[in-house]
Parts: structure tokens; sequence; C-alpha cells
């Protein structure tokens, strides 16, 4: 039986994902530089200035951009994203994630959270759900974003777990990428075209529903 569950945030647990697209579509213009949603794809999961660096490449002209500008770059990016997340609430929690906390809780199975986020606590504490979690990583507490496998072994460390008895939920590629690098068992909450590699894929989060997570952990 598994120990731990541990939860990506964006994307998992509320669609701030989509903030974050909002938020990157308008620097990324004002940098005259187009990206859509399939692009956005790659930087789901991905930290703030590796994110900015994946979308400077995409305009050779800016490889030359100083650290300092970059640091404006990304604060800008930051100040909208907070804007945008302002209205945030418990209605913002995407379906079918309570329950999945709730079924934790009652076989008393570890919850963490492991997010690439620097807003994670912040959010978390938007939607209501902070006492649920007996850890949170976020980008305070790793070196190595994912798909480094880091974030997810700080969190079963910090859990006294191995990782074969824990379960990660991601809805990015580099996410479930850095689930399988921990060896730890995959959920991957999305498009197959993206998430190939999670050992067990549902459509959206709706679709997590703990009996049958477990029954394909165990198989
Ligand atoms: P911030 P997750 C990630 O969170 C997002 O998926 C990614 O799009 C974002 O760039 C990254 O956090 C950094 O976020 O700018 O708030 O520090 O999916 O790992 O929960
Ligand atoms: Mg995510």
């Amino acid at each position: 039986f598994p120990q731990a569950f541990i939860y990506d945030l964006d994307g998992v647990i509320t669609d701030t994902a989509e903030f974050h697209f909002l938020a990157w579509q308008k620097i990324a213009s004002e940098l005259d530089i187009p990206i859509d949603r399939h692009f956005n794809e790659q930087l789901k999961g991905v930290g703030r200035m590796d994110s900015l660096n994946m979308i400077l490449k995409l305009n050779p002209a800016l490889s030359e951009l100083s650290e300092k500008e970059k640091q404006n770059w990304a604060s800008k990016k930051n100040e909208h994203y907070l804007e945008l997340v302002e209205t945030i609430d418990p209605s913002h929690i995407l379906p079918g994630i309570l329950e999945l906390l709730s079924a934790n809780k009652e076989k008393n199975i570890k919850i963490a959270l492991g997010s690439a986020s620097k807003n994670a606590r912040h959010i978390l504490g938007k939607l209501g759900l902070t006492a649920y979690f007996d850890y949170i990583v976020d980008a305070e507490k790793v070196k190595k974003g994912k798909p480094d496998p880091e974030t997810f072994i700080v969190a079963a460390d910090a859990l006294r777990l191995s990782c074969s008895d824990c379960i990660g939920i991601e809805d990015s590629t580099a996410g479930v990428e850095a689930i399988n690098a921990a060896n730890m068992f995959s959920v991957g909450v999305g498009d197959a075209a993206h998430l190939s590699e999670a050992d067990y894929l549902v459509s959206d989060t709706s679709k997590l529903v703990f009996e049958e997570i477990i029954e394909r952990y165990q198989q």
C-alpha cells in the first residue's frame, strides 16, 4: 500500500497553469515573441527563470539580455501572475481533488506538495488547503527544478519514506519525468500526447479516483 501522495500544484490542485500561461503570453508579446498553448506545454512545471530562458531562445536577437534585464522580465511576469491569482478562492480547487485528499486522510496516507512555484504557499492558502499538507516542497526547497527528481525526493525524505512507497501526481511533461526519475509511481493528468511516460494517465482531475489509483499502483 502506498504511504504518501505527492501533488503538483499548478494544473493538478488548481488551474493556475492557465494564469501562468496568460502571464507569460503578456511578457512574451512585450518581447515580440508570440507563444501559443502548444509551446506552453514545455513551460508547465518549469521554474520561473528557466521558463523565461526557454521563451528568450525563441528570439535569437534577445539572447544577449543581461541578468538584470532577465530578472526584471521575470518580476514583471510574477506581478502580472499575482494580479491574475488575486481572485482565487476555494471554488478554484479542481474537481475530484478534495475527495482524493479526504481519501488520503481517511487511510492515513501522508500528503505532500511538490511544486516548482515560489507562490505555492500563497496559492494553497487562498484555496484553504494548507492544513491537509504534511509537507510542502516549493521552489525555495530545491536546487534543481523539474524534470530533475529533486522536488519529489525532497518530499519523500522529509516524510521519511522510500520513493517506491510514494505516488506523484502531475500535469506536466517535466513533472512526470521528475516523478519517474525519482522511482515513484507517476499519475499523469491530461493529454497522452504530452504525458505518455506516466505509469497511469487520466484525462482530467475528476478522473482521479483513490481506489483506481491504488489498484494501478498495486498492479
Ligand atoms: P512561480 P507546479 C510551476 O508550478 C508551474 O507549472 C510553472 O508554469 C511555473 O513557471 C513554475 O511553477 C514557477 O512558478 O513563477 O510562481 O515561481 O506545476 O510545479 O506546481
Ligand atoms: Mg503543474
